[in-house]
């Protein structure tokens, strides 16, 4: 049985990628970090918390990783941990860049300490783009990050390229586009739109307070890019790899597709407020993930559409559950 290491296990994608690797038979060992209400709903929602061997630690305390390490000693480590709103990491710039920079740092480090044979998979973003240097973005596209956040997280891509060229690690990195679900954080526009759709149409809100709505985004479902992870760890050499549908929507299309879909009209509803626009906005990305499909066989399976839709159905059924316990 192998054994796989996940840092943010508790965030959407570590939920999705450790219900994937339990249902292949992995034993699923997750980094907790220390907090005052720590919260397991994302597990909760798979029915796997107790399925899972959850361990305290920290990705920005390179001691807690090498304890865990030796420990529990896993053929693989995904490090999905990161302070990942790229809003917040403006007011946020330092712990952005310790968490999610320095701690992809201390994971590799952890690693070459420990067991420089197991294998390690870094959650890089299609962020590091950001203004971006070519229309379609690949491999080779130059990078231009526009945050700190995107800054920290090519900090952390460039470590896990440097530690496999000059360490011999199976450091793999996979610059994955935007991808969400009904686990995805609220503050997140897709999940606060889908919510929104949600409460308005079941009477309990009116408005939907926007920022930038021309912005674009290359939007995919977190089941399908879990597997995209995996496959890269089971590929025969460690490498980088674009994860993306190769469509791009603007906020616009999305509070389209949303609102009509329990038939309503955005433009009633939305409103678009500058206090939320970004000092530096990503205008548009769009991927091609031809060498994911080419080596790896792996090609996105969820439209955008089926995904909005699907994060509407869930979100109507908890708003519906939480106006019958009043809590409205
Ligand atoms: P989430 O924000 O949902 O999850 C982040 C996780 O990191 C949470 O479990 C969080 O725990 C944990 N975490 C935060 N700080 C620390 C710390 N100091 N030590 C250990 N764990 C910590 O992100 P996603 O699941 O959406 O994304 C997973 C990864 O992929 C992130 O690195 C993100 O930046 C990256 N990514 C995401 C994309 C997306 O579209 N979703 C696209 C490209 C990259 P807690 O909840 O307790 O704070
Ligand atoms: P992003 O996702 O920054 O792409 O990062 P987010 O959903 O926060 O923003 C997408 C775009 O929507 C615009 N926008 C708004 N965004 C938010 N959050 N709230 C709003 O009210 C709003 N109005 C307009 C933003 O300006 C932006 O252009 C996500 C994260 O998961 C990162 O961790 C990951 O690396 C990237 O995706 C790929």
């Amino acid at each position: 049985m192998k054994t796989a290491f996940i840092t943010g296990v508790t965030g959407q994608d570590g939920a999705y990628l450790a219900k994937f690797l339990l249902d292949k038979g992995y034993r699923v060992v997750g980094l907790v970090p220390q907090r005052s209400t720590s919260s397991f709903w994302r597990l909760d929602y798979f029915n796997i918390t107790d399925s899972i061997e959850l361990v305290y630690g920290d990705v920005t305390d390179l001691s807690s990783l090498v304890k865990i390490l030796r420990t529990f000693k896993p053929d693989e480590v995904y490090n999905l941990a990161a302070q990942s709103f790229v809003g917040v990491s403006w007011d946020q710039p330092i712990l952005t860049c310790n968490v999610t920079g320095m701690g992809a740092l201390n994971v590799l480090e952890a690693v070459r300490l420990t067991d420089n044979n197991i294998k390690v998979y870094q959650a890089s973003s299609s962020e590091m783009f950001g203004e971006v240097q070519e229309p379609i973005q690949n491999e080779n596209t130059p990078f231009y990050p526009r945050s700190p956040y995107g800054v920290s997280k090519l900090f952390a891509h460039w470590m896990t390229v440097n530690y496999r060229e000059s360490h011999d690690m199976f450091a793999s990195s996979g610059i994955l586009f935007n991808h969400e679900s009904p686990l995805r954080g609220l503050s997140f526009v897709t999940r606060k739109v889908t919510d929104a759709v949600a409460r308005i149409s079941l009477g309990v809100q009116d408005k939907l307070i926007l920022g930038n709505l021309n912005a674009k985004r290359d939007w995919g479902f977190a089941g399908d890019y879990v597997e995209a992870m995996w496959l890269m760890l089971q590929h025969d050499k460690p490498d980088t790899f674009v994860v993306s549908t190769g469509l791009s929507h603007s906020i616009k299309d999305l509070c389209d597709v949303a609102f009509n879909y329990v038939g309503l009209n955005w433009k009633e509803h939305v409103e678009s407020n500058a206090s939320l626009f970004r000092p530096a906005e990503v205008n548009i990305l769009m991927g091609n993930s031809d060498k994911a499909k080419e080596t790896l066989g792996w090609v996105p399976k969820t439209s955008f559409k089926e995904m909005v839709e699907m994060m509407i159905e869930a979100d109507m059924k908890r708003v519906e559950k939480e106006i019958a316990k009043g809590h409205m």
